[in-house]
Order: C-alpha cells, then sequence, then structure tokens
C-alpha cells in the first residue's frame, strides 16, 4: 500500500486566399484520426536514442528547424541533444539552485517538472519552465530567454516570473505545460496532493488545483505577468478563476496536443483504482469537469455529486495492469508509418506501452504494443513529431525505430 501511495503520486487568418484555403483542406483530409485495428507491431522497434541522464522526465523542441532534442532532469537542468542522440557538454539551462533536490531515482513528484517552447522560439528565444521551488515546495512558472550570443545557452537573468501556486502537499503538483494551436500556454496543475483531495478543490473551479489553466504569456492584465484569454471559460464570471480551462482532474502528470488536429489527450493519474486518458476536441469551448473526486474513472468515488455534467474517460484502466498512468503523444512521425495517429502511453509500474485510438463508430479502444525495460517518467516529442519514451530509472531516451 506504501508502494502504491509513493508510486500512484508520481505519478487563419480571415486574408487567406482561396487556394491557401484548398491547400489546407486536402492537407487535413489526409490526417489519419481513425483506426479500426491496433497498429502492426511488427514494423518497429524500440532503441536507445540517448542515455546518461539524471532522473529525466522530459523531452521536447525548440520549434526553431534546429533539430535539438531538450531533455529535462527533475532535479533541474536541461540538456540539449543533437539528432545523432550525442549530448552537448554543457546543460542549455541549470536551475538546480532554484528546484526542490528531494529527488531520488525512486522517485518525488517536485523538482523540474515542466519546460515548454514559445510558438515563436525562433524569432523571441522565449521558454517557460515549471518547477517547484527549494523555499517551500511552491510551483513556480519562470520564463527564460536564449542567450543573445549563444543558441546553446539560456540567459539566467533573463527570469521573468509568470505564475506561483501554493503547494499544501509534496505530491500531485502536475507540472506539464503546452501551447496549444491557439498560442496560450496550457499548464497542468494538480489537486495540491495528499489522497481523496482534502482541500476538496478537484470540484471547485474557483481554485487553480486540480485544474488545467490557459494563460497568454505574450500579453499582461493590470497588476498580473499575463493576460487571460478573452474566450476562457469563465472570465466573465467573479466567483470563479478566470485562468481555468478544465476542472476536476486529479494530477494530470503528462497531456498533449495532437500536433495535426489540436485535439487534446490529458492523462489523468488516479488514486488507487483507475487510470484514465480524457479526450478534449480542438474546438472545444473549454469548462470541462472531468470529475475527480467524485469520479475514478469512470467509478463514483467520493463527495457530494458534481454540480455540472462530468466529463468521462475515454480509455481508462485498472489496476491489474498498472498503478500510474503516463500520458504520452499521439505519434506524427515519419519514420514509423504504422503507427500514425495513435495515441501512445504508459504506466509508471507496469511499462506497458499502450496505442489508445478511436474507431470509425467513435468506439475508443487501446491495445498493449510492447512491453517497456524501462521506468516510464513521460514521452518526449522532437520537430518532426518523431515520439521518444523517458527511462527514469536508467536514465535513457528510447525512440521508435523502423523494423530491420
Ligand atoms: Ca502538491
Ligand atoms: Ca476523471
Amino acid at each position: 500500500m506504501i508502494k502504491r501511495i509513493c508510486w500512484s503520486f508520481l505519478l487563419a487568418g480571415l486574408l487567406l486566399l482561396p487556394l491557401a484555403a484548398t491547400a489546407q483542406d486536402e492537407e487535413a483530409e489526409d490526417v489519419v484520426t481513425r483506426h479500426e485495428n491496433p497498429p502492426d507491431t511488427a514494423a518497429f522497434e524500440i532503441v536507445t536514442f540517448a542515455e546518461g541522464f539524471s532522473t529525466p522526465l522530459l523531452a521536447t523542441h525548440a520549434g526553431d528547424g534546429s533539430g535539438r532534442v531538450f531533455v529535462v532532469e527533475q532535479s533541474g537542468r536541461i540538456w540539449i541533444v543533437d539528432a545523432d542522440g550525442q549530448r552537448l557538454d554543457a546543460p542549455f539551462i541549470d536551475l538546480s539552485h532554484e528546484v526542490s533536490q528531494d529527488v531520488t531515482v525512486r522517485y518525488s513528484e517536485r523538482g523540474l517538472l515542466g519546460l515548454a517552447f514559445h510558438p515563436q522560439y525562433a524569432e523571441n528565444g522565449l521558454f517557460y519552465v515549471n518547477y517547484t521551488d527549494q523555499v517551500a515546495g511552491t510551483t513556480r512558472i519562470v520564463e527564460y530567454s536564449v542567450s543573445a550570443d549563444d543558441p546553446d545557452s539560456a540567459d539566467l537573468a533573463s527570469a521573468r516570473d509568470i505564475l506561483a501556486i501554493s503547494q499544501p502537499y509534496t505530491n500531485h503538483n502536475g507540472g506539464y505545460m503546452a501551447f496549444g494551436h491557439d498560442g496560450y500556454l496550457y499548464i497542468s496543475v494538480g489537486d495540491g496532493g495528499a489522497g481523496n483531495d482534502p482541500l476538496a478543490v478537484g470540484q471547485d473551479p474557483a481554485d487553480l488545483l486540480g485544474t488545467i489553466i490557459r494563460i497568454d504569456v505574450d500579453n499582461q492584465d493590470d497588476d498580473s505577468a499575463y493576460a487571460v484569454p478573452p474566450d476562457n471559460p469563465y472570465i466573465e464570471n467573479d466567483a470563479l478563476a478566470p485562468e481555468v480551462w478544465a476542472w476536476g482532474l486529479r494530477n494530470v502528470w503528462r497531456f498533449s496536443f495532437d500536433t495535426a488536429t489540436g485535439d487534446l489527450y490529458l492523462a489523468d493519474v488516479g488514486q488507487s483504482a483507475r487510470e484514465e486518458v480524457n479526450f478534449q476536441p480542438a474546438d472545444s469551448a473549454g469548462g470541462e469537469n472531468y470529475g475527480w473526486p467524485a469520479y475514478e474513472g469512470s467509478l463514483r468515488h467520493i463527495g457530494p455529486e458534481p454540480m455540472t455534467d462530468v466529463v468521462l474517460p475515454v480509455i481508462e484502466y485498472d489496476h491489474s495492469v498498472g498503478c500510474s498512468i503516463t500520458g504520452g503523444y499521439v505519434y506524427r512521425g515519419e519514420a514509423i508509418p504504422a503507427l500514425d495517429g495513435y495515441y501512445l502511453f504508459s504506466d509508471w509500474c507496469s511499462g506497458r506501452l499502450w496505442a489508445g485510438y478511436r474507431t470509425s463508430e467513435d468506439v475508443w479502444r487501446f491495445d498493449q504494443i510492447a512491453n517497456l525495460p524501462v521506468q516510464v517518467s513521460s514521452f518526449g516529442q522532437d520537430e518532426a513529431g518523431e515520439v521518444y519514451i523517458i527511462g527514469y530509472n536508467t536514465g535513457e531516451i528510447l525512440r521508435f525505430a523502423p523494423a530491420d
């Protein structure tokens, strides 16, 4: 039970020319969004791409055409890996003097948890980190800039505090961040911690804990380092938090946007019964209540009936096959056509690799496609859409390669 508790916690523009519009439509028609069967597991193998990292938990890219992969270590360093898997000698940034250091290979939920590059990084050099600090474990979202004279080194002095969220417990700090196709920054904020949501934040969209928030880092409201997008769901409701995009979430450790469609996949770590994936279509207006703690997966859990309709997960599994979901990405790379359009995800405890997909009849399925030899803390994605698997305990970054 102790093991269970510890591990579970880880766990268009208006002026488009008609010609351009036509080209876009044709491209959209080619996007694979439905499958009737699981992917052909004989089409790929899983190989080591890079190694030698200490408790890595993310791999991402800058979107600048450089082909570099940025690997996040929980204790505060971000490393650059070139296209051949070679790590540069010096870290891109070292925040180990700022972030919580209670990191062990067995695991903690604190530390440097998230990294997102600005959609215009190539022009403005801005990126965002999400970590728990050394002072009180407070969640901090901070903007940094790349150095003016070195594309492989960040400017520590450029720090701009965006947002701080007090953390009542050490676990359930969420931490993942990504920019949506709308240019806004989405941030996972866990329910704060402990078990059974003791502060009753899950069903309270007036509280940032237990939500996904959506903010505009390119503008600033009065007395704020960011602006609230004008179409956020609760911007007109003074009783609720305007930053909240979706709520009723326990600890979305990892979420991702399908790079081809903009659909959002939220993998919410369950408590002791169900692990789940929630699907939010790209045209969502926000405001979804994903149920926690009134529901764990599709099971009724604790507390009063929710005040709004609950959106149930499209994929869920019980603890006979895992204990803490590790959300991944929809594969949109070129290397393995057989994986195109499948949502790849895993579990911290079991290392099963699953492919999730929706059939032509709108039925969601998922099938195990591999047994991973590492403890999967996260997945990663590069600029070409290739997906990486992060081995927390081995310090490895794995990738998919065509089978021989
Ligand atoms: Ca916490
Ligand atoms: Ca849920």
